[in-house]
């Protein structure tokens, strides 16, 4: 916790000050920054959005209308919406299993997404994927993988696959700290590095994995920049609860590697505010500790700053959150309403 704190009072004030068009983010904006204020409100409503769709989710999983693992994303949003919002369409995108806000930042409808949720024709995955398995090819998120550090190499091969056809794009890659302690990690980093692959490695570390903290499972502690050293690749610490600090962190990292540079490392320290799936009591940590980190809530300190930096006023945020709300009622009820795959659907699209 000492560390993010650390990372966070110097990389908030630093993000506060700059916007996308390298004005002060300080109160009278004209009207010249109508396109920055436009996009820091996305950038909260995608946070909402994803915080209202996960609560969604519990709910409905509490129902029983969900079935199979529920890996919510709530505490993490500023983190995977700070990443995502410096991509352009032609990145990929490789997520875990923890994959809802990933997809939601991405732009998947969300219809759609619920509706995988709820196993319904409509998802994404035709509704066999579930959960752990958002997928859609035209926005280039290539999954929500179940197998912990199985996307790495993944990201690699479309990293290659962007390298051998000479384009600028380049693949972001999702993972949490549990998955570092796997031997594929270590072989994708070092390839990765080898041979330059444009990919952005990006650690989601919420300080545990599904049962254990990281402190007690990784002999090199809870940081994990030092160690990218081995590899040669660029690392760079952020503070996963400033969306604005994550936005700023991760476009430096693409710059470069849109410039030829090779593979660059981001660590983001976040917290998961709830249990690592529904069915998970927490005893392995104490609630003093999600007390703490939840004081720094993304979804619920971002409007306070949005409007102390005149970046948005009361109302928009408002009418934002009442549109999300919105729009998530009808997700439910759109996936309620999907029927379920046709049984002549059962050996479609498993192999190719
Ligand atoms: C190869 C493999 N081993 C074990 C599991 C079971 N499992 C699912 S999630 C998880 C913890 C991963 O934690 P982390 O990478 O930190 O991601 P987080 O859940 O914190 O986002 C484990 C052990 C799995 N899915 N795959
Ligand atoms: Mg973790």
């Amino acid at each position: 916790m000492a560390s993010s704190t650390k990372s966070s009072s110097k990389s908030s004030s630093k993000s506060a000050k700059s916007s996308k068009n390298g004005k002060s983010g300080a109160k009278g904006l004209d009207e010249s920054d109508v396109g920055a204020r436009t996009d820091h409100l996305e950038l909260f409503r995608q946070m909402y959005l994803i915080r209202q769709f996960e609560i969604a989710c519990g709910e409905n999983y509490s129902k029983g209308l969900i079935g199979g693992f529920l890996h919510l994303y709530i505490g993490q949003e500023a983190s995977g919406v700070g990443a995502i919002s410096t991509l352009r369409d032609d990145d990929y995108i490789v997520s875990h299993y923890r994959d809802h806000g990933h997809a939601l930042a991405r732009g998947l409808d969300i219809n759609r997404s619920m509706a995988e949720l709820f196993g319904r024709s409509t998802g994404t995955s035709k509704g066999k994927g579930g959960s752990m398995h958002l997928f859609d090819v035209a926005k280039r998120f290539m999954g929500g993988h179940a197998i912990v550090a199985g996307q790495l190499p993944l990201a690699a091969g479309l990293a290659l696959a962007q390298q051998y056809n000479k384009t600028d794009a380049l693949t972001m890659c999702f993972f949490g700290d549990g998955s570092t302690n796997q031997g594929i990690y270590h072989e994708t980093m070092n390839l990765a590095a080898i041979w330059k692959l444009p990919v952005l490695f990006f650690l989601e570390n919420n300080m545990y994995g599904m049962g254990s903290s990281i402190e007690r499972v990784r002999a090199g502690g809870i940081d994990f920049c030092p160690s990218m050293a081995t590899y040669g690749i660029p690392a760079v610490e952020v503070d996963g609860m400033d969306v604005l600090a994550v936005r700023e962190a991760t476009e430096i990292a693409v710059e470069r590697i849109r410039k030829g540079d090779g593979p660059q490392f981001i660590e983001a320290k976040t917290f998961r505010f709830v249990g690592h799936s529904l069915s998970d009591g927490q005893k392995y940590r104490g609630q003093e500790e999600v007390k703490e980190w939840e004081e720094r809530d993304p979804v619920a300190t971002f409007p306070t700053r949005l409007i102390e930096m005149g970046l948005a006023t009361a109302d928009q945020i408002a009418e934002t959150k009442a549109s999300v709300d919105e729009a998530i009622a009808k997700a439910v009820e759109f996936a309620e309403q999907s029927p379920e795959p046709d049984l002549s659907e059962i050996h479609n699209d498993v192999f190719a």
